[in-house]
C-alpha cells in the first residue's frame, strides 16, 4: 500500500503558514521566546473567553496539567479513576506517588460510572479523576455529589473536550480544575501543548508558580515545581489556529453526520448520537463492533481496515488497567471492570478530523458497511 493513499485516524489543524510567519516576525523582534511572554498572556486571555471559563494556564503538554493540579491540590493516598483512556492519566496519579483505584464506565458515555464510585473510597482516598473520554461529558453532577459528601477533590482529564459545553456552559467548569491537551492529535492543537482550567485567581497563580519551578520571583521557590512554560513560538500558533476551531468543529460534525446515515443500517455495529444540550466537538468518532451480528470480530474489521489503507485508532485498548504497571493492582480485575473490558474489546476510533474528502469518507464506510 503507498503510504499517500493512506487515510490516518487524525490530521493537525494548522495555521496559514503565512500568517504564521508574521506572527513569528514578532516574535523575533520582541526577542521574548518563552517564559510567560505577550503571545503566552494573549493565548490565555484568549483560550479562557473561547472556552467560556474563568481562568487557563498554560502547559507544555496535556500530561504535565495533569500532574500539576495533583501537585497543586495536595492529592495523597488514593485517586478513583477510569481505566478506559490514554495511559497519561493513571500515569500522572502514580507519578504523584498516589495509588490509582479503577472503577467500572458507563456504557452510554464511557465515562466512569458514578454508580461504582462510592463501593471504591476508602479513608485513604481523597480525589476522583474521571476522564470525560472523546469529548462526551461525563455525569458530573453525580460524581461532584459523591465527592461533596466524601470531601474529595475531583479533577477532570478533559483533554479531549476542547470546546465541548452543556446547556451552553464549559464542561471545564465541573470539578476542582480541568486538564486540557492541545497535542498535534486533538480537535485544537499547538502542535504540543496543554492547560489546566481553573476557577479562582489565587489557583491560577499557585499553578503558574508550580510551571514555573515553583519561582514567585528572583529568590524565591514556594514549592517543587515543574517546567510546564509553553513557548511564544507555540503560543502565537495557538492564536492563529483558535481562530479557525469553530470551522474545523463543524467541518468534523458533517463527517459525523454521513458515517451516522451510513452506518445506522449496518447490523451489529453502534455508535453514539449526540446528547441533547451539549455542544460536542466531534474528536472522535468510534463504532462498537458486536461481532456476532456484524459476523466479523472488531480486530478483523480493524485489520481489514488497514489493508485498506483506512488507519482507524482502537483507543483504547488494552484498558490501562492492563498495563504491566497497574496489571496488579486489586481494582484491576476484569470482574471489576466489565463495562471498560467490552467497550475496549469492540471499540474501533474510524478517522476522524477536518479535512476527510468525500472520497477519503466513501472508502472509510466502504470498508465497514458491507
Ligand atoms: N489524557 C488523555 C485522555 C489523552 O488522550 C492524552 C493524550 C493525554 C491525557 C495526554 O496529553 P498529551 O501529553 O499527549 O498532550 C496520541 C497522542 O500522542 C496523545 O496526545 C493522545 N492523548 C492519544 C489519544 O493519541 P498516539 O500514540 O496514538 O498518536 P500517534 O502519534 O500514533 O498519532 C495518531 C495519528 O495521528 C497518526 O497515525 C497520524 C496522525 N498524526 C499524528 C501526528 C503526531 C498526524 O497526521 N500528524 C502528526 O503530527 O497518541
Amino acid at each position: 500500500m503507498n503510504t499517500s493513499t493512506m487515510i490516518t485516524v487524525t490530521s493537525p489543524l494548522l495555521p496559514d503558514i503565512e500568517e504564521f510567519h508574521e506572527l513569528l516576525k514578532e516574535v523575533w523582534n520582541n526577542k521574548w521566546i518563552t517564559n510567560n511572554g505577550s503571545f503566552h498572556r494573549r493565548l490565555e486571555a484568549a483560550l479562557a473567553e473561547y472556552l467560556k471559563v474563568p481562568y487557563v494556564s498554560l502547559f507544555t503538554n496535556g500530561t504535565l496539567p495533569l500532574l500539576t493540579a495533583l501537585q497543586a491540590l495536595r492529592i495523597t493516598g488514593e485517586v478513583i479513576t477510569t481505566p478506559y483512556s490514554f495511559v497519561a492519566t493513571t500515569h500522572s496519579i502514580w507519578w504523584n506517588g498516589c495509588r490509582p483505584v479503577f472503577v467500572d464506565i458507563d456504557p452510554a458515555t464511557g465515562g466512569i460510572d458514578p454508580d461504582c464510585i462510592e463501593a471504591a473510597i476508602t479513608p485513604k482516598t481523597t480525589a476522583i479523576m474521571p476522564v470525560h473520554v472523546y469529548g462526551k461529558p461525563c455525569k458530573t453532577k453525580e460524581i461532584q455529589a459523591i465527592a461533596d459528601k466524601y470531601g474529595l477533590k475531583v479533577i477532570y482529564d478533559a483533554a479531549h473536550a476542547f470546546g465541548v459545553e452543556v446547556e451552553g456552559e464549559s464542561i471545564l467548569n465541573a470539578g476542582d480544575m480541568s486538564t486540557l491537551s492541545f497535542h498535534a492529535t486533538k480537535v485544537y492543537n499547538t502542535v504540543e501543548g496543554g492547560a489546566l482550567v481553573m476557577h479562582d485567581e489565587k489557583t491560577k497563580q499557585r499553578i503558574d508558580n508550580l510551571k514555573n519551578f515553583g519561582f514567585t520571583g528572583e529568590t524565591t521557590v514556594i514549592a517543587p515545581g515543574i517546567n510546564g512554560k509553553m513557548d511564544e513560538i507555540r503560543s502565537a500558533y495557538g492564536l492563529l489556529n483558535l481562530r479557525q476551531v469553530d470551522a474545523a468543529i463543524e467541518a468534523r460534525h458533517q463527517v459525523a453526520i454521513r458515517y451516522r446515515e451510513a452506518l445506522r443500517p449496518v447490523k451489529g455495529i453502534s455508535f453514539w448520537d449526540d446528547m441533547p444540550g451539549v455542544r460536542h466537538n466531534y474528536s472522535y468518532f468510534p463504532i462498537f463492533v458486536n461481532a456476532e451480528e456484524y459476523g466479523m470480530t472488531r480486530d478483523e474489521l480493524y485489520f481489514h481496515m488497514k489493508e485498506q489503507g483506512v488507519l482507524g485508532r482502537r483507543y483504547f485498548y488494552p484498558l490501562i488497567s492492563e498495563f504491566s504497571t497497574y496489571r496488579g493492582l486489586p481494582s484491576s480485575t476484569r470482574e471489576n471492570l466489565p463495562n471498560a473490558y467490552k467497550m475496549a474489546d469492540t471499540v474501533i476510533c474510524l478517522p476522524m478530523h477536518h479535512v476527510l474528502s468525500d472520497v477519503d469518507i466513501k472508502r472509510i464506510l466502504d470498508c465497514v458497511v458491507k
